[in-house]
Formats: C-alpha cells, sequence, structure tokens
C-alpha cells in the first residue's frame, strides 16, 4: 500500500499546515520549503523535512523548477502546491509530470483551457453552462458593431477588459452615448494594464451573489459536486467571509448548478478539486464566470458541512485512488461560516499590519476549527498575504452557528498588531448579513457603519459622529 513515498508541500502558512497535516494523517513523510525571511515559519516545524530555497521572501516560492529539483533531491515523489503561488501554473503541473513527480491537482491542459478567462467562457458555453450575455471582442473603430450588441445585450452593461480577471478592467454604462464615449478610455486603460486593448460587452447583473460549486473527481471518469459556497462578502475582490450552504439556493437549483458543473468538468477530463464560479442574480438566474483549478482558501466550510477531507480526497485521487463518495452519499448537514482573521487595520482602510504578537490565545471549544499559522512572540513578515488563519464555525442552523462564530471571536486574542477581528464581531450583528439576502454590494455599501460602530471607548463615539457624517456626504455627493 503506501498512496506517496514521501509529498513535497509547495507552500507556506496555513495552507501549507493544512496539507502537511492531511499527509500525516494518511501515514506519508513530508518535506516543505521555505525562504530566509520564512526561517520562523510555522509549516517548517510542522513538516518532517524542510528545505531552505532561494531568493527570497517571496521569489523562491515560485521558483517551480528550483522546487522540483529540491523534490527530486529529497525523494519525493508528489507535490502538493496549495493556492497561490505555483498552485494555478499548468507549465508547472507539467514540469512536475515531466520529471516523474505526480502534482497533486488536476490535468494541466484543464488548468492551461481554465487559466485563459476568455477561453474559459468559451468552453463554458459549449459545456451548457449559462455564461453572462455578451459580446465577442469589439472592434473600437466601427460604433456601429458596439451598438448592434448592446441592443442584443441591453443596459446597464460592463466594457471588460480581455486581458482583465479578478475584477481589474470593468467599466460601468448605462446607455449608447456612454458606450461609444467610453469605448475608447476602455481599450487604452486595458492595453496599459494589461498589455492587451482588445475589450468586451457584458450585461450587468445587479446585486449579484458570488456563489461557487465545489467539485471532486478521481482520474478514471468519476466527477460528484460537495454544493455551493456563499463568498459575496469581499472587500475589493478579496474574499473575508464565506458560507456554506447559500440561504437562499433550493435544493433544485443546488442540483441544476451542480450537475452542469460536473457535465463540464467531465468535458475538461477534469480530477481532483475545482471550484465552478458563478453571479447568481435575485431570481436565482445563474451566470458562469471562471473555474478554479486548486484547493481554495475556503474549502474547510465544505468539509465542515460534508464531512469529507477534500485534501484527502484530492491527494488519493492523484495517487489513483478510485472516489469511494457517490453522489447520493453527500448529505449537507447543518452551516458552517469562515472568517478570514488578517493583519489589517480596518479603520485604516484595511492598511497591512505586519508585526510581532505579543499575546496570543486562540478559541476553541464545540463547532470551532482553527487553521492558522502565527503563535505568541511570533514576527508577522511584511512580504506575504497578510491572513493569519481562518477561523471557521460549524452550526446546526444559522442561528447557531452565528452566535457561536462571534462567540470564538470575542474569545479570540491577538495583541501587538492590528487584525480584522473586531470588524467581523460588526459585520455579523449587522441585519442584512443575519438575513443571508447580502450581495456582491454589502461591504462597499456598509463599510463605515462596519469600521466605527464598535463603540468601546467614549471618543469612539466621535468616530462615529464622522462616519455616519462622511456616509451621508458621500450619499449625496452619488445624487
Ligand atoms: C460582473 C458583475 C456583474 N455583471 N459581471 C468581479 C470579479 C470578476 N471575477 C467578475 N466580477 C464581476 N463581474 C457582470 N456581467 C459583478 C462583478 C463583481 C463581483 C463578482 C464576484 C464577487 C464580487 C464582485 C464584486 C463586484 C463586482
Amino acid at each position: 500500500m503506501g498512496l506517496f513515498h514521501k509529498v513535497m508541500v509547495a507552500n507556506r502558512g496555513e495552507i501549507a499546515v493544512r496539507i502537511i497535516r492531511a499527509c500525516k494523517e494518511l501515514g506519508i513523510p513530508t518535506v516543505t520549503v521555505y525562504t530566509e525571511q520564512d526561517a520562523n515559519a510555522i509549516h517548517i516545524t510542522k513538516a518532517d523535512q524542510a528545505i531552505m530555497v532561494t531568493p527570497g521572501p517571496v521569489a523562491g516560492y515560485l521558483d517551480y523548477a528550483q522546487i522540483i529539483e529540491v523534490a527530486k533531491w529529497a525523494g519525493a515523489d508528489a507535490i502538493h502546491p496549495g493556492y497561490g503561488f505555483c498552485a494555478e501554473n499548468w507549465q508547472f503541473a507539467q514540469a512536475c509530470e515531466d520529471a516523474g513527480i505526480t502534482f497533486i491537482g488536476p490535468p494541466p491542459e484543464a488548468m492551461r483551457q481554465m487559466g485563459d478567462k476568455v477561453l474559459a467562457r468559451k468552453l463554458a458555453d459549449e459545456a451548457g453552462l449559462p455564461i453572462v450575455p455578451g459580446s465577442p471582442v469589439i472592434d473600437i473603430e466601427d460604433p456601429g458593431q458596439a451598438k448592434e450588441w448592446a441592443a442584443k445585450i441591453g443596459f446597464p452593461m460592463l466594457i471588460k477588459a480581455k486581458g482583465g480577471g479578478g475584477g481589474r478592467g470593468m467599466r460601468r454604462v448605462n446607455d449608447e452615448a456612454e458606450l461609444l464615449a467610453g469605448l475608447p478610455g476602455a481599450s487604452r486603460e486595458a492595453l496599459r494594464n494589461f498589455g492587451d486593448p482588445a475589450v468586451y460587452l457584458e450585461k450587468l447583473i445587479l446585486e449579484p451573489k458570488h456563489i461557487e460549486i465545489q467539485i471532486l473527481g478521481d482520474k478514471h471518469g468519476n466527477i460528484i459536486h460537495l454544493g455551493e459556497r456563499d463568498c459575496s462578502i469581499q472587500r475589493r475582490h478579496q474574499k473575508i467571509i464565506e458560507i456554506a450552504p447559500s440561504l437562499v439556493l433550493t435544493p433544485e437549483k443546488r442540483e441544476e448548478m451542480g450537475e452542469l458543473a460536473k457535465k463540464a468538468a467531465a468535458l475538461l477530463n477534469y480530477h481532483s478539486v475545482g471550484t465552478m464560479e458563478f453571479l447568481v442574480d435575485r431570481d436565482l438566474n445563474f451566470y458562469f464566470l471562471e473555474m478554479n483549478t486548486r484547493i481554495q482558501v475556503e474549502h474547510p466550510i465544505t468539509e465542515l458541512i460534508t464531512g469529507i477531507d477534500l485534501v484527502a480526497e484530492m491527494i488519493k485521487a492523484a495517487a489513483g485512488e478510485r472516489l469511494t463518495i457517490k453522489q447520493e452519499d453527500v448529505r449537507l448537514n447543518g452551516y458552517a461560516i469562515e472568517c478570514r482573521i488578517n493583519a489589517e487595520d480596518p479603520r485604516n482602510n484595511f492598511f497591512p499590519s505586519p508585526g510581532r504578537i505579543t499575546r496570543y490565545q486562540s478559541p476553541g471549544g464545540i463547532g470551532i476549527r482553527l487553521d492558522g499559522c502565527v503563535y505568541g512572540g511570533y514576527e508577522v513578515p511584511p512580504y506575504f498575504d497578510p491572513m493569519l488563519a481562518k477561523l471557521c464555525a460549524w452550526g446546526n442552523t444559522w442561528e447557531e452557528v452565528l452566535n457561536r462564530m462571534d462567540r470564538a471571536l470575542e474569545e479570540y486574542i491577538i495583541r501587538g498588531i492590528k487584525t480584522t477581528i473586531p470588524f467581523y464581531r460588526q459585520v455579523l450583528k449587522h441585519e442584512d448579513f443575519r438575513s443571508g439576502l447580502f450581495t456582491t454590494n454589502f461591504l462597499a455599501q456598509n463599510m463605515p457603519s462596519l469600521t466605527y460602530l464598535d463603540v468601546r471607548e467614549p471618543w469612539d463615539l466621535f468616530y462615529v459622529a464622522g462616519a455616519t457624517l462622511f456616509c451621508e456626504l458621500n450619499q449625496i455627493a452619488k445624487k
């Protein structure tokens, strides 16, 4: 038996620890990498072996040729990339396979196809997934063409950059005049930001939810879906709170989206884990946005409601094992929520707050899961993603999970640096959040009240008054 002789964990932080834990439970030794500036990182102490790569602080983690060399030298026969860094680089996945090392992830060809967001939209369309009504690339010299597409799509629309993605390079236009006036600027901006002037049109989905379907498959063509996560609570296209399941999807809609996602994944000869992202409007119409070909930050909430260890499953699938879970065995039990605890100052526009943690006390108790990578005395380096930990709660009901998360946030003590913990307690109190009906606009609409209503000291009342005034003036300015 034995799935692999040794797994190279090619990442850092909480996800490296998460993968090492899965390997330990499967009886697989681990080796990891680190850079010089990351010598106090926790993943080094959790792995069986750790090897320094150069140069630091970040480039070593991105140098996949070096990581493959180190893996070979250490005798690893598989590499888990985690998320970020090399995780969605199809050339890395291909280079692993070429070096005779199993890439613990999807097939490189599917990664390549989904990495091209315009190709992904086309393939999704061909696979029968609904996509947002839109145009091909528009010739900005030809106003007739833009007008023709606008008539088909309808206003309001977005001008999107072909080379964009992640929400960058989008422009709202409300009528034909704004469209024609906006096209040249959008194209120039696209050229400047993405090196490609190509732009296209898409119908603007108003107040959407961001809902994603989790897929799991093996190398024998078996694919299941594990329901959805609602990731609508985002700040500048960074997710900060996720919940599973969504409070608005009906079982029928979940089944429809899940089955379509499985069908599209099958057409890609997909295996391992993957996520299909959708925009969902008020009437539960859904539109494919993009596919993530990696284990995602927010995977624990799916694990909490399904009882399935996604990282262990992806390791087993990579080793060629058959999926033992059938679709009809997947039951969504209760509710889960994740708060990403970041070293940021919510009262200073979420400015990064690296530095030494002078006091650290983690929450626990029933229904709480903490995937973290920091400890008392640790110096949070300024070079990496500011996420210190993912605090997850599970509950039988939405009400129970909200109360449990708030209790855990209250217990969580991190001193010496600023964190997003107090901010999340404000979000959890908000009626629009508690209703479950929140959309991707929630944070932008409510930021001043969320960042300043945390009255702990008398002088905080001045912040509240200032924020309220700011909010009002903003509303007036918009009209
Ligand atoms: C949209 C949209 C509304 N209509 N496209 C932003 C990130 C990128 N992946 C796509 N994004 C959006 N595309 C149409 N046609 C609204 C967004 C959007 C968004 C999407 C997901 C999560 C958060 C968001 C926040 C603002 C806008």
